[in-house]
């Protein structure tokens, strides 16, 4: 396992899309700063400089890319219990990428690939910000400073805590894609809440039930639970 640190980039995810031919599997990229930081469909990530984790990594190894459902839960799980040793309560997934604690958006995951060459997870963390313009955000957002005015500590250190973590818990996960599948069903944000959900030209509006042992949300809808494996929600209602 490698990691690679830089003080500005235009995006770790692009980084590692550009440079993944002459990299190995699970190298690790962080930044203090990013000048293009994305999320799904070009939508900006803002973090003030030197205040959040922005941190990817690379997988390049052909049956986890395979997986990637399993590799994006896993990062939230990565995610949720990090936050958890901090002593935060509340946190949550929220299907598929998102972290919350106490309703609001503290992490954001993003995945992209080609397949058979890359994935690349990238994990955006808010921690020491406490300065978001929620007006402009699709969601509220939340830091680990403002759950928890005490925390002191700087990205870089807990950005290496999260890879240590990571390392630990993967080991035992690349073997079983569902050795937290309770975990997720525990953490799961939506559950009973009733969605709207986008998928393509599709609107989905029912409550959600459960997410399966492949990651799919189970959503009721008029009685009936159908299986959704992508897709956005736009709406708690
Ligand atoms: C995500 O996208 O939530 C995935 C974000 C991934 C960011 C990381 S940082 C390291 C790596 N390098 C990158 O360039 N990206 C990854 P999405 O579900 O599309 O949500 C994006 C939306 O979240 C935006 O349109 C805003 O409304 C909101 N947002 C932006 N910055 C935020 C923040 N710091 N905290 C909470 N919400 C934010």
């Amino acid at each position: 396992m490698k990691h690679l640190h830089f003080n500005e980039i235009d995006s770790t995810n692009t980084y590692l899309k550009q440079e993944y031919q002459n990299l190995d599997n699970l190298t690790f990229v962080t930044a203090s700063f990013q000048s293009s930081g994305h999320g799904r469909n070009s939508r900006v990530w803002n973090a003030n400089k030197e205040e959040n984790v922005l941190l990817s990594y690379l997988i390049k190894d052909k049956d986890i890319i395979e997986h990637f459902s399993y590799v994006s839960m896993f990062s939230a799980v990565v995610i949720v219990k990090y936050l958890e040793s901090k002593g935060l309560e509340n946190v949550s997934i929220k299907w598929p990428n998102d972290v919350y604690v106490n309703g609001k958006k503290i992490a954001g995951i993003l995945l992209e690939g080609a397949y058979p060459n890359y994935l690349i997870v990238g994990i955006g963390l808010n921690l020491n910000q406490t300065d978001f313009n929620n007006k402009e955000l699709r969601h509220p957002a939340t830091s680990l400073k403002l759950e928890k005015s005490d925390f002191n500590s700087n990205p870089l250190n807990e950005s290496q805590e999260i890879i240590s973590l990571f390392n630990h818990l993967w080991c035992d996960f690349k073997g079983d894609w569902l050795m937290y599948d309770d975990f997720i069903k525990e953490h799961n944000y939506l559950l009973k809440k009733r969605i709207k959900l986008i998928d393509g030209s599709r609107i989905i509006i029912g409550i959600v039930e459960d997410i399966d042992s492949q990651c799919n949300l189970l959503i009721n809808i008029d009685k009936e639970i159908v299986k959704i494996d992508s897709g956005e929600i736009v709406e708690i209602l």
